[in-house]
């Protein structure tokens, strides 16, 4: 019996990478695509030592061409489309670019397995952030949208068309709603992994000072390993719908950086308001976190929790990763990233 063909678009982020491990894990052949102008090594696959068991493909989003010979060549049956400027601070910068890449992007996707191979089920990245500045207590599936930056109006029209391509042309074609999902694999330019990395830093004496914006807002954190499985469950159902994919909790900044902190053994103490805000460690008396405005964005949004009962209903899933455990987890392979034999503290201690 021949393999079943996958391509994970955007395969060098973070997802992409655990994606590919579950998918080679349960027999696919997998294919990668990744950006020819992109000049970086795919650390996140070396990481999980699965580099030379995938298949590399060159591909832009922008280039409907390019997508449309990938398609034809590979044939798929099922297409991982992860691919995206995903970082939403940037959007405000590149709002047409992010329009482009996460919006325009997945029609071009959609049309090619239109025109190309009607039969092959199609993931899409959609977002907590598409909820936007909700006033609804847990966003679920039918929570209405309210989109408040450039990226999260990309996706949201992404969103709509995956909708549309399975309604018109009956696509086996789905978007998991996923709430925000972390790992030692994140970017550092998000506010987990910056966290980790440079509270590391410091505490090797490599660092100053861990800058931040907006410390009150409340995400809904969960681990990109859990998350991934919930896209690959969604294609192998009978028939495609979307789901929410969250923990069901949510926690400020303030405690994600309290939990981390206290993992490599300081105690964070918050005082001050606004832009004056500190955090200092009790025992030292050295500051750790400070604010910086330059990483404030334009619109924020200040709350999200999902609710993820159809997905753990219909799908069967479950997050196995608690907050606890996460924070431990990538503490930990940052303190050891970046350094020597130092002992971290176990959080349930
Ligand atoms: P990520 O680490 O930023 O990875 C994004 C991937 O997209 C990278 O491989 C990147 O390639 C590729 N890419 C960017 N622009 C491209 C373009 N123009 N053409 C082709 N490829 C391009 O993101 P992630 O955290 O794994 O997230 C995966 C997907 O889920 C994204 O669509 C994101 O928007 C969405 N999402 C993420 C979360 C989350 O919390 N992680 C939550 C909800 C939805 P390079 O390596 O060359 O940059
Ligand atoms: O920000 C605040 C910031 O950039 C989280 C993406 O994967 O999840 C992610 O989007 C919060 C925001 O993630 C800093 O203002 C404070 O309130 O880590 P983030 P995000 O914007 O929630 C969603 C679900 C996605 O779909 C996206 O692709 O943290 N914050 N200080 C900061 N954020 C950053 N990045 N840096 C700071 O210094």
């Amino acid at each position: 019996m021949f393999a079943k063909k996958a391509l994970v678009t955007g395969i060098t982020g973070q997802d992409g990478a655990y994606l590919a491990k579950h998918l080679l894990d349960n027999g696919y052949e997998v294919y990668g695509t990744y950006r020819r102008s992109a000049s970086g090594t795919p650390w996140r696959l070396d990481y999980l030592g699965i580099t030379d068991k995938v298949k590399l493909v060159g591909m832009e989003l922008l280039e409907f061409s390019n997508i449309l010979h990938v398609v034809e060549k590979i044939r798929p049956d099922e297409i991982y489309n992860l691919a995206a400027q995903s970082f939403v601070k940037t959007s405000f910068d590149e709002p047409l670019y992010t329009a482009d890449v996460d919006g325009l992007g997945v029609v071009r996707l959609l049309e090619s397995i239109r025109k190309i191979k009607p039969d092959t089920k199609f993931y899409q990245a959609s977002t907590s952030e598409m909820y936007g500045r909700t006033s609804e207590g847990k966003q679920n599936e039918k929570t209405a949208f309210r989109p408040c930056s450039p990226y999260a109006a990309a996706k949201l029209y992404a969103h709509w068309m995956v909708t549309n391509y399975r309604e018109g042309y009956g696509l086996y074609a789905c978007s998991g709603i996923l709430f925000n999902h972390e790992s030692p694999l994140r970017g550092e330019e998000f506010v987990t992994r910056k966290i980790t990395t440079t509270l590391a830093k410091i505490k090797r004496g490599k660092h100053d000072v861990l800058e931040l914006g907006n410390v009150d807002s409340f995400r809904d954190w969960g681990y990109a390993g859990d998350y991934v499985k919930a896209m690959w469950l969604m294609l192998q159902q009978e028939k495609p719908e979307d789901y929410v994919i969250a923990t069901g909790e949510t926690h400020t900044i303030r405690e994600f950086a309290n939990l981390a902190a206290k993992i490599i053994g300081y105690n964070l103490e918050w005082s001050g308001k606004g832009l004056d805000t500190i955090a200092v460690d009790s025992k030292s008396g050295k500051t750790l976190i400070r604010i910086n405005p330059q990483y404030f964005r334009p619109v924020e949004v200040d709350v999200l929790i999902g609710d993820a009962s159809k997905a753990k209903k219909e799908l069967k899933w479950q997050p196995e990763v608690s907050f606890e455990n996460l924070v431990e987890m990538m503490m930990k392979a940052d303190f050891d990233l970046i350094g020597n034999n130092f002992q971290p503290q176990v959080l349930s201690a």
